[in-house]
């Protein structure tokens, strides 16, 4: 254990004590009357009445402001009542709160008195209405003023030997205009450590994407979906984390679509949907999604999507139609080299290790074989494994061999998480180096930013733990508990002098903190923007790649908060004493002047006020262009991806986790978890039953949870054991109770991200 350079004792995970659990059964349908009481309940609760029926109606809308969770894009026409889901209504309610806190609280609580709480009470409290600061023998945040604060953070940022000390983490709620001068700041400061909540994401299938199809994000457009004729919905459970994506499915559906899901569990909201948007919805008449469930096992994708291929390539052998022959010819690689390897691999061999019944595979077999405008949507499901970017290139197999690619109703749909975690990599957000944009940035902002890599989520870990790096920045999120390994990412934070979070609400992260500590507090999404009588918006770009204005229209919760982009800028302008050749200030009052920046550094955007008003704009797409010139031979690239290999001794199981209906990553909105018949409990573990009786378990038997890695022995302790339909040898329980489990060092290959949904675990039952 490494000498933590706090003084402060406070508790990395917080209390543990349950919360009284209720079960009922899983439900059988998804949203309903039900949705939309939950919505409202949520609502009226945290933001009144008045304020929430402003704010909902203007939700999604046109003119507008984006809703603050998932990435789902908007329809062209939006609904003119309601174009938002129970779990949108939700994320607004947790920040357009009334509820607030500012220096007395902080006087009243100290941090280690917070940190003993759980993640559901700290959000619990509401907003943070001013900066302040935890000084480094104090257990108490103090207030600080603005500029006191930024000459604070420039006297640590001078203090370093070099810029590579310093790290700056995004999460993906940023708007493009924040997170592009945030990105400048940290190259015009000198370094490309920008580790972001896309490492821990979609990294897997933005690694797969380019190395197979050229650009890093899917190739759909929400009108695709309407009407293809199959849609692939793989290891994504969009009826509690993308609620608008069911009613893209049910017009696939009313078109005569057909929907598979393939997913260990069998999801809610890929069972029945009854769209609230809808008197039929309302009045209880649901549409059934998903037409064939595959349970797939944990991480058995690979062997899954290899018989589908096999099966079909034997029936293309008969009729030479099944694969679309013309287009692999003119537009992909490794076609002869990818049928000599599924060859290799013995059918029933992979039936058994996939563990889904023949005659379903069979039955999708079928369905694939007749029909080539084909969809596959997916999410962490497939991405947060040891082998995730080679999952992502198996179902890409299947779309080339199709010729499902660059045509309309056919794709990839990467389903993204964080609202614009895509728009913040498209305007510079990342830790890699782009020649092309570092060319760019030398001529038009006119310094030379740095050619190093930088660091990622793990390598800021690690640079911090081993003391490489010393002042660690947060553009938003909650380092700490998103990340996995939670206590040696709670040492490797603790080792930092100055550790800053730009955030809206209260999290763990601002209680585990370096020596010295900040909070900056920030607009939300809702909130008016207003600057010398005007109002400003802020651009964001959706999961599909379209550009578009987002205008708040609520009260901002204090007057000492200050939008994103100003204090970025207000930062930079005090860090170079208005010395450097970019006019931060000018930027951070007139965010125009942002976007117009934007359109000449960042690949794609072109002429973006204008262009992102109404319904906004698509950046270019290459791979709807049909344009793989990018790649080797000019085509788009098949791949051959080996067998996944968990050596499971006896009574050891995958674990996968998950979100509950009512959180927003490590925001913990309420204890229920309603689609899966839990209520008031988070510390639950989901089990098979055939397992619990080998294990001689009973229903809510209290369980540690173990991992053991390279000799480490981690403990997530204290969960209650319920019976469920999940594959035997698997196991569910949520993020983020069980980061604790993961090790920091195990990730997928290539994209580095943590292998958060097949981590081997055993469980030993505790028993006083
Ligand atoms: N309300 C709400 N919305 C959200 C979020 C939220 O927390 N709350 N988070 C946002 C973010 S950042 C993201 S990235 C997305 C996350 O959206 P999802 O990826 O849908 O979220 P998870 O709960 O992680 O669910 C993963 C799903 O994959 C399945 N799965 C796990 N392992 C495997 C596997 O090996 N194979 C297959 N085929 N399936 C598997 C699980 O059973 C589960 O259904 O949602 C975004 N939207
Ligand atoms: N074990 C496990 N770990 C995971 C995952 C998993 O499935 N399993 N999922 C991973 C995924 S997909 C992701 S994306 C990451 C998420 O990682 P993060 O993005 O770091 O985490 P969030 O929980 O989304 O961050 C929530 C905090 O953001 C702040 N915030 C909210 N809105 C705003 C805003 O508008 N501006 C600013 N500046 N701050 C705001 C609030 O203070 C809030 O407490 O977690 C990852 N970790
Ligand atoms: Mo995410």
């Amino acid at each position: 254990m490494k000498e933590n350079k706090t003084v402060r004792k406070v508790s990395i995970l917080g209390s543990n004590d349950f919360t009284g659990i209720r079960l009922e059964s899983p439900m059988n349908y998804s949203a309903g009357t039900l949705g939309v009481k939950q919505a409202l309940k949520h609502s009226f609760k945290e933001m009144g009445i008045l304020r929430s029926m402003r704010a909902l109606l203007e939700m999604n809308q046109e003119d507008g402001f984006d809703c603050p969770s998932c990435a789902w894009p908007n329809p062209e026409n939006p609904s003119k009542i309601a174009e938002y889901c129970e779990n949108g209504a939700k994320a607004l309610a947790d920040e357009a709160t009334t509820k607030h806190i500012d220096r007395d609280f902080f006087k009243t609580y100290s941090v280690e008195q917070l940190s003993r709480l759980t993640d559901y009470q700290l959000n619990q409290f509401g907003r943070i209405t001013e900066p302040l600061v935890l000084r480094p023998n104090s257990v108490h945040y103090e207030a600080i003023t603005w500029e006191g604060a930024y000459e604070l953070i420039t006297d640590y940022l001078h203090r370093l030997q070099s810029p590579d000390e310093a790290i700056f983490y995004t999460s993906g709620r940023s708007s493009n205009e924040a997170a592009y001068l945030y990105g400048m700041f940290a190259r015009a400061f000198g370094t490309n450590n920008m580790p972001d909540c896309s490492n821990m994401c979609h990294e897997s299938s933005g690694a797969a994407l380019s190395e197979t199809l050229g650009i890093g994000k899917g190739s759909v457009k929400l009108e695709d979906l309407y009407e293809a004729e199959v849609v692939i919905v793989a290891g994504q459970n969009p009826g509690t984390n993308h609620p608008r994506m069911l009613s893209a499915l049910e017009k696939c559906k009313q078109n005569g679509g057909k929907v598979v899901s393939i997913n260990p569990l069998e999801e809610t909201g890929l069972v029945n949907f009854k769209n609230p948007q809808k008197i039929k919805g309302l009045l209880g008449q649901g549409e059934d999604m998903a037409d064939i469930h595959l349970p797939v096992k944990i991480n058995e994708d690979i062997p899954l999507i290899k018989l589908i291929l096999k099966k079909l390539a034997l029936l293309d052998a008969v009729s030479d139609s099944v694969f679309d022959h013309a287009f692999i010819a003119k537009y992909v690689d490794g076609y002869e080299a990818l049928m000599q390897d599924l060859e290799k691999y013995d059918a029933q061999k992979l039936l058994d290790q996939c563990g889904v019944e023949e005659k379903k595979v069979d039955a999708v077999v079928r369905l694939l074989a007749e029909r080539s405008k084909i969809v596959v949507c997916w999410a962490m499901g497939l991405t947060q494994h040891k082998n995730g970017v080679e999952n992502i290139r198996e179902f890409v197999n299947l779309l080339l061999l199709k010729g499902a690619i660059g045509k309309a109703n056919a794709g990839t749909c990467p389903v993204r998480g964080h609202s614009n975690v895509q728009g913040d990599r498209s305007v510079g957000i990342m830790h890699y180096v782009s020649k092309t944009l570092n060319e760019r940035i030398e001529k038009h902002l006119g310094f030379i930013p740095p050619n190093k890599e930088g660091v990622d989520t793990v390598g800021a870990m690690k640079a911090m733990y081993e003391g490489a790096a010393k002042v660690f920045i947060c553009l938003g999120g909650n380092f700490l508990m998103a990340a996995s390994d939670t206590e040696y990412t709670a040492e490797a934070i603790q080792q930092c002098d100055l550790t800053v979070q730009i955030s809206t609400k209260l999290n763990r992260t601002h209680l585990v903190t370096g020596r010295t500590a900040l909070i900056l507090p920030t607009y939300g999404r809702s909130e008016k923007d207003m600057k010398d009588g005007t109002i400003r918006y802020l651009t964001m770009e959706d999961s599909m790649g379209r550009v578009r204005q987002s205008r708040g229209l609520l009260k901002p919760a204090s007057d000492d908060i200050k939008s994103e982009p100003e204090l970025i800028a207000e930062l930079a302008h005090t860090y170079f004493k208005g010395n450097h050749p970019v006019d931060w200030k000018a930027m951070g009052e007139d965010y125009e002047l942002i976007r117009a920046s934007i359109d000449k550094v960042a690949k794609g955007f072109m002429n973006t006020t204008e262009r992102s008003k109404g319904i906004g704009y698509y950046l270019p797409n290459n791979v709807r262009e049909l344009d793989f010139s990018m790649l080797p031979n000019g085509k788009a690239q098949l791949t051959m991806n080996s067998l996944p290999d968990h050596q499971l001794a006896k009574n050891e199981y995958l674990l996968m986790t998950i979100r509950s209906h009512d959180q927003f990553n490590t925001t913990v909105y309420g204890l229920d978890d309603r689609y899966r018949g839990v209520y008031n409990e988070r510390r639950v573990l989901f089990m098979n039953t055939r397992d619990m009786k080998s294990q001689d378990l009973e229903k809510l038997d209290v369980v540690n949870i173990q991992s053991n890695y390279d000799n480490t022995i981690r403990i997530a302790k204290r969960f209650l054991v319920i019976p469920y339909k999940i594959p035997k040898g698997n196991l569910a329980a949520y993020f983020p109770e069980t980061n604790v489990l993961v090790p920091y060092n195990h990730y997928a290959d290539k994209s580095k991200t943590p292998i958060s949904k097949s981590i081997r675990v055993r469980i030993e039952k505790v028993t006083d």
